[in-house]
């Protein structure tokens, strides 16, 4: 039956990229498996953590400017969003767009929920349209793009430093993939988290209650049930670093015992050394000149840039050449 090859098809992929990623000298597994359902959920959690001030502070940053943020873009346009999460920060540019014209908004999420919670945070705002793509980003924004009607530009968000997770030869790709899809005069607004201090940063990432680390933890518990693996979560603890080389807060899962954990379903068994950790995420930061010279650098321009001064973040407007 074709709908169980569909579904079969993901936890193989899963089942892949944990086999391979575990055979790297330095262990790692791929940040875009910690947003299971449970995952999300303690993601939203984290976003209210007196710790972790990157999602308010993108919340504020287009709270405070949507009308201006509106006032510098290439009206009529349909909009796309990469990733929209539960699309509550979302909704103050979307309210201030539909003012001004009625408004086509495609969230683009490759998790279902995601999208139907998208939806519904959204859906009461007048003006608005809400046609979601269950698809990775650029296969979503190109269908997106497919739909624009003569005179229409397009306006990608890729908010919430989403970006940061991408390595900067990754990201500046990402950047030019994006541009490909787009027409001279479309736009795109990138929300960026700025450098601070790395004992600010390091709390952001390693939060008294612990919730960032059952986030990072639930990927092994995931893996435990998806690919029937043996992870014994007591013996895996939480670490945040800063990595001074490439700007980023990494996430890892470090082992406090040697040990052997067996994942069936993906066919292997992995030896861990004591201390030997797993590298789980990246999240990369950025100053406010960099954004704009990889802006440059991928064949756009900074029109315009907005700042949030209480937790260092910046919304930055950028304009396909
Ligand atoms: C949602 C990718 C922006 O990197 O800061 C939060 C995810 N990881 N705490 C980030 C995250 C740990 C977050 N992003």
């Amino acid at each position: 039956m074709v709908t169980s090859a569909i579904t079969a098809q993901p936890d193989l992929e899963f089942a892949a990229e944990v086999r391979e990623g575990l055979a790297k000298p330095q262990k790692e597994l791929l940040s875009k498996y910690l947003y299971d359902d449970v995952g999300s959920a303690l993601f939203e959690v984290i976003s209210v953590l007196p710790e972790y001030g990157l999602t308010r502070a993108d919340e504020r940053v287009l709270q405070r400017n949507a009308f201006e943020i509106v006032e510098k873009l290439p009206l009529p346009m349909l909009v796309a969003e990469l990733g929209s999460g539960s699309g509550k920060k979302t909704r103050w540019l979307l309210k201030a767009l539909a003012h001004r014209q009625h408004t086509a908004y495609h969230p683009i999420e490759i998790s279902p929920t995601a999208l139907a919670m998208c939806k519904r945070e959204l859906g009461d705002i007048d003006s608005l349209s809400i046609v979601g793509f269950e698809r990775e980003y650029l296969d979503g924004l190109e269908e997106v793009a497919a739909r624009r009607k003569k005179g229409q530009h397009v306006l990608v968000l890729f908010l919430g430093s989403t970006i940061g997770n991408f390595d900067r030869p990754a990201g500046l790709q990402f950047l030019r993939n994006i541009r490909a899809t787009l027409v001279p005069g479309d736009a795109m607004l990138l929300g960026t988290d700025l450098l601070k201090p790395v004992p600010q940063l390091l709390n952001a990432y390693d939060d008294a209650l612990g919730v960032t680390a059952a986030f990072n933890k639930n990927l092994l518990v995931r893996i435990n049930r998806e690919l029937a693996g043996n992870f014994s979560l007591g013996d895996f603890e939480h670490e945040a670093r800063f990595n001074p080389w490439a700007r980023s807060v990494e996430m890892h899962l470090r082992s406090t015992r040697p040990q052997t954990v067996t994942i069936a379903a993906a066919g292997i068994s992995v030896r861990f050394a004591e201390g030997e950790t797993i590298w789980t995420e990246s999240s990369h930061k950025y100053t406010k000149e960099e954004i704009c010279g990889m802006a440059k650098d991928t064949g756009f321009h900074c029109r315009a840039q907005w700042f949030d001064h209480e937790w260092p973040f910046a919304e930055s407007l950028l304009i396909a050449e």
